[in-house]
């Protein structure tokens, strides 16, 4: 799954795909290098991150959705119902939903459900996250919201322990290491590791320093750590960089 961000304040690449024709080259660009799926999404979830209006979500994917629906398959990030239901129309086949409340919408529409654990909003999710057994938890939420989607109707579900999303750096390793039994839920198991801060800040860590090494220089902890969810069983992950994290995962698959 490539991410394709059409933001102007996303954590890695806000503001270099805002315009739309920017936006629908560098898809072209993910597709190009292999990408299976485009991730477009118009509102970061970012730490700190504000939320965006409903009609700026809409003006900034929707175009960008119509042009390359044809092309490659779409999953559309989002949290609002109204931003899924256009996408949908406009060509994206999955709803990937980072607040895991659209699975009745998903439902509706008759398309595919990426359910995601995440603790808080972007704007508190980072203050201290506290779990008694982080494992245990994100599994019980994600078995609990995927039996709810398929109660409510859909045919494919995804889950996804929402790296980043209201956990520690330990909380994220934790789960990476418990991976398998994430998998073990019996789902197919999406991994969004790619360029996030818990890189940077194992990675400075290493070298001595106290600053976490910037987003441009996260690609080998992005690989290494997307390598390894697929080899616990992960069904697919989420980048920046497909071009590379391809070649990992085929790889991975030998
Ligand atoms: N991570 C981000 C956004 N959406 N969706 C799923 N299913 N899993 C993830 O791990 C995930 C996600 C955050 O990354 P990014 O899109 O690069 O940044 P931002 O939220 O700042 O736009």
């Amino acid at each position: 799954m490539g991410v394709l961000n059409v933001t102007p304040d996303s954590f890695s690449d806000g503001g270099r795909f805002l315009d739309p024709d920017v936006a629908v080259a560098h898809g072209r660009s993910l597709i190009i290098e292999g990408a299976d799926l485009v991730d477009v999404g118009g509102e970061s979830s970012r730490p700190g991150a504000d939320p965006v209006d409903e009609a700026e979500e809409l003006r900034r994917v929707i175009p960008v959705i119509e042009a390359l629906a044809g092309e490659v398959r779409i999953s559309i990030d989002t949290v609002k119902p109204a931003v899924a239901r256009a996408a949908v129309a406009a060509g994206a086949t999955l709803v990937n939903d980072v607040s895991a409340t659209l699975g009745p919408v998903a439902a509706e529409l008759g398309v595919g459900y990426v359910v995601m654990h995440r603790r808080g909003t972007p704007h508190t999710m980072q203050i201290e996250p506290h779990y008694d057994d982080v494992v245990a938890e994100v599994k019980a939420f994600l078995a609990d919201h995927a039996e709810r989607a398929a109660a409510a109707g859909v045919e494919e579900i995804w889950v996804d322990p929402g790296i980043g999303f209201g956990k520690s750096t330990e909380h994220n390793l934790t789960l990476l290491r418990h991976l398998h039994e994430v998998v073990a839920l019996g789902y197919p198991v999406l991994v969004g590791t790619s360029r996030k801060g818990f890189l940077g800040k194992l990675l400075a860590a290493s070298d001595g320093s106290t600053d976490p090494v910037s987003t441009d220089d996260r690609l080998e902890g992005s690989l290494a750590t997307a390598t390894w969810a697929m080899a616990q069983g992960a069904a697919m992950i989420r980048v920046h960089d497909v071009r590379a994290s391809l070649q990992a995962a085929k790889v991975v698959a030998a």
